[in-house]
């Protein structure tokens, strides 16, 4: 095969509960826009990004599936798990109960997914947030934080997850959600915790020569 496009394919599942930003994660990632009103997701919609991680040398294809939070796709969602090398776990930062329920996302994520699977809790909608003294009221159109980054970044150490926290609206940390995860991915197969392309979330592309021949525009589709 002529001019190979990538070094890794790597599986994604983006996953937390309804209106936490998680396609808005992902639209932000492969067209870097902010979409005020997109629709709720209906089972899974499909996204796909090439990134470089420069110190490694390495071009890696990002698959990413984006799952629908609301309860009735469950079993739907638990589907998707299966195979993944990566997984965004999204919670917004001025709601608790997403964090809370973060919990039982990933116990689904846990039980269905290969158990090497990188994870990285995303607090999501940081823009929202007036970060003053506490107790102070939020200026307009933006909410009170109701998750501290300390208490998120502790159970995230506490669950053996990576952290960030982020904005799909302005972009601060999408990208960067996706590369720590990448790096960490990229060191388990360097480590031989994840067997190169014998893992179903890893695909390997054995490039002919260095000279690598890169796909000009992110794709993204419907799916489902
Ligand atoms: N202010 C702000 N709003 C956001 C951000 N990300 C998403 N939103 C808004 O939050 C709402 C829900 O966003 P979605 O991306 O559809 O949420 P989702 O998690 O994909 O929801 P489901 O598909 O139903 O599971 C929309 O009104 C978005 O515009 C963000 O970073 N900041
Ligand atoms: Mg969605």
């Amino acid at each position: 095969m002529a001019g190979v496009a990538w070094h890794y394919v790597l599986k994604f599942i983006i996953t937390g509960d309804a209106s936490v930003g998680k396609s808005s994660l992902l639209v932000r990632l492969t067209d870097q826009r902010f979409l005020a009103n997109p629709d709720p997701t209906l089972g899974v919609e499909f996204g796909s990004k090439l990134i470089t991680i420069p110190e490694e040398n390495k071009v890696v294809k990002l698959q990413c599936w984006d799952t629908a939070g609301t309860e009735s796709f469950r079993s739907i969602t638990r589907s998707y798990y299966r195979g993944a090398a990566g997984c965004l776990l999204v919670y917004d930062v001025s709601s608790r109960q997403s964090f809370l329920n973060a919990r039982s996302w990933l116990q689904d994520v846990r039980e269905h997914a290969d158990p090497h699977l990188t994870c990285i809790l995303v607090g999501n909608k940081v823009d929202l947030c007036n970060d003053g003294p506490e107790g102070a009221t939020p200026a307009q159109g933006q909410r009170a934080r109701q998750v501290s980054t300390d208490e998120a970044e502790l159970w995230a150490k506490e669950e053996g997850l990576l952290f960030v926290e982020a904005s799909a609206k302005s972009g601060v940390n999408v990208e960067a959600a996706f590369e720590t995860a990448t790096r960490d991915i990229l060191d388990k197969i360097r480590r031989g915790v994840f067997d190169d392309d014998r893992s179903p979330g890893v695909k390997l592309s054995k490039p002919a020569n260095d000279s690598l021949t890169l796909e000009s525009t992110p794709k993204k589709s419907g799916c489902c």
